[in-house]
């Protein structure tokens, strides 16, 4: 299929040209099969991310999606023929550890070839956060563009996000998306990326604009038609967002985090069972629009 004859991609109320303002993300897995990690290190800097097919066997993915559906459907959320009911409620099993933690979802996100891939890309040993947000998103659901940094960047910079695909999901049903060029970019690294929502109160979410992403800031983004299994990984300075789910299947996914055991850590994200801290603990916070932040920063 050329570029001249693909349907624009939906971004809410937003439409995108493919080969003008979005792009297919390139897949490195070949670099992973080849066990190329110097390759797969300087990709990963020059890009802002590496996105993986395939690297979680789809049949540990399609049992992390059926032991999650199972778990929707004992709530409620599912219709007969696996559509999302009515109630169209979104799930995010952070601290329902007895989902997120299960050996259904660990063998993804804990498994052999996880850590293995870690631990060569980062050349020691890695822990991964007590914290996994697994998601359903239900019809409408996404996640603003942000910088993971300013939820979960105290301890190390040296350490990775990876957003795993857990059902399929083509492109309505809300994939991720990458703002190409945004690791690189020097004044909003300085400006909103230095702060920590838990300490600053600012927005953690940068824009909930795509528009705003492309025409304002100039950024083309990359997405792709994710398949169970298939991951994208990237730093805490590289801006994404998820495009709203447009379709009547959940869009499932959970997002986990690897660094170094010997650096040190973000210690809101480790207890046992759901009991770490996390992010908005102190409710007496006042969050400061982006909007005004963005005016103080001269953005
Ligand atoms: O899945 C989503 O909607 C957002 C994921 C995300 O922000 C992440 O993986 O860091
Ligand atoms: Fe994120």
């Amino acid at each position: 299929m050329t570029t001249m004859t693909r349907t624009p991609f939906r971004f809410g109320d937003a439409q995108f040209e493919w080969g003008k303002d979005v792009f297919d993300l390139q897949d490195s897995s070949p670099l992973v099969q080849s066990g190329d990690f110097d390759s797969l290190r300087a990709r990963l800097e020059d890009e802002g991310f590496l996105f993986i097919r395939g690297f979680h066997p789809r049949a540990l993915a399609e049992k992390a999606e059926a032991w999650v559906l199972e778990a929707i459907r004992q709530r409620g959320g599912l219709k007969e023929d696996g559509t999302i009911s009515d109630k169209n409620e979104t799930f995010a099993f952070f601290r329902d550890t007895a989902i997120s933690h299960a050996p259904e979802i660990l063998a993804m996100t804990n498994g052999q070839h996880t850590f293995s891939f870690y631990e060569q890309f980062l050349g020691g040993d890695v822990l991964t956060f007590d914290k996994r947000w697994l998601r359903a998103m239900a019809q409408g659901g996404n996640n603003g563009f942000h910088y993971d940094k300013v939820y979960v960047g105290r301890g190390t910079p040296n350490k990775f996000t990876m957003w795993s695909a857990i059902s399929d999901i083509p492109l309505e049903r809300g994939p991720l998306v990458m703002a190409l060029g945004s690791h690189r970019d020097e004044r909003l690294k300085a400006t909103y990326g230095a702060t920590d929502v838990d300490r600053d109160g600012a927005d953690p979410v940068f824009s909930t604009d795509p528009r705003e992403i492309v025409d304002y800031f100039g950024f083309k983004l990359a997405t792709a038609h994710f398949e169970p299994g298939d991951v994208l990984i990237f730093p805490m300075l590289s801006m994404h967002s998820s495009a709203p789910n447009l379709s009547d299947h959940y869009r499932i996914s959970i997002d986990t985090r690897y660094q170094l055991a010997s650096e040190e850590t973000d210690p809101r994200f480790f207890g046992e069972n759901g009991t770490w801290q996390g992010n908005f603990a102190d409710k007496s916070m006042k969050i400061t629009p982006i909007a005004e932040l963005k005016k103080q920063w001269g953005l």
